[in-house]
């Protein structure tokens, strides 16, 4: 439901951005057909990275050519058949794949209402080390751990953490009241979208409530911490940039 009197708890600043479902505003994005595509982060408001919802209508299609982007893609609901380079594999929800740069990747004969979060980002090579390879994935076969050793904040690390591989995506799930243990700052940036639940998230000096289909854009060294709330778990996907030298 819309938001009454112009109100919004969408922000977008210069170092994080909250984008809440009711801001959605659709984007022609070449390649992808037959569905609508909301980009919820950009470089336009001074990202590294790109972050896609796309939905999907009944004979929709994505068919992006190689260039020097790579792209992560998560099924939020739904699914699809997705073909990386090679590889090919239907992907029900919370299938996943990772199309690394100078490979291509389609998507084809979507269920009606599929909704895949795209993360696309240009690739950084590193010297002496090749390009990372091809994924596709399930988060059901993705063992979880506790993060930190705190059994109420749960990590599934998607992407293997290989000095090849530029980029992480991970799924955390928290129990109602579970936190993030301390205001994290740091290098690596991060896309995140809301898969289900609620809570807070603290970004840089403001509090935000939170919950399901929210998107977020954090950058370097933004000040962040979560705490979820309500009745059921709260989960979410995110991005951040790894392996590779500040200099
Ligand atoms: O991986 C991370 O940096 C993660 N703990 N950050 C976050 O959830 N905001
Ligand atoms: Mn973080």
């Amino acid at each position: 439901m819309p938001e009454l009197f112009g109100h919004t708890r969408a922000h977008v600043g210069t170092r994080h951005a909250l984008i809440t479902p009711g801001n959605h505003v659709n984007s022609s994005v070449p390649g992808i057909a037959g569905a609508t595509a909301v980009v919820v982060v950009s470089p336009a408001m001074g990202a590294g990275v790109a972050q896609v919802l796309v939905t999907f209508q009944s004979g929709g299609s994505a068919e992006i050519a190689a260039s020097d982007v790579q792209t992560f893609g998560y099924v939020m609901g739904g699914g699809g058949s997705v073909s990386v380079g090679e590889k090919k594999r239907r992907l029900g929800a919370g299938g996943y794949f990772f199309c690394p740069a100078g490979t291509g990747w389609a998507l084809a004969a979507p269920k009606k209402g599929t909704q895949v979060t795209l993360f696309q980002k240009k690739y950084v090579p590193l010297r002496g080390k090749g390009a990372p390879r091809p994924i596709l994935g399930d988060q059901a076969r993705v063992k979880g751990t506790p993060f930190l050793g705190d059994p109420a904040a749960n990590l599934q690390v998607l992407l293997p953490d290989e000095p090849e591989f530029d980029m992480a995506v991970n799924l955390f799930a928290y129990q109602p009241g579970g936190h993030l243990p301390f205001v994290e700052v740091h290098i690596m940036e991060h896309g995140l979208v809301m898969l289900s639940g609620e809570g807070v998230y603290r970004l840089e000096d403001s509090w935000y409530p939170v919950r399901a289909g929210d998107a977020i854009w954090m950058a370097p060294y933004c000040a962040q911490w979560f705490v979820a709330m309500g009745k059921v778990p709260a989960r979410y996907l995110y991005y951040k940039d790894v392996n590779r030298p500040p200099l």
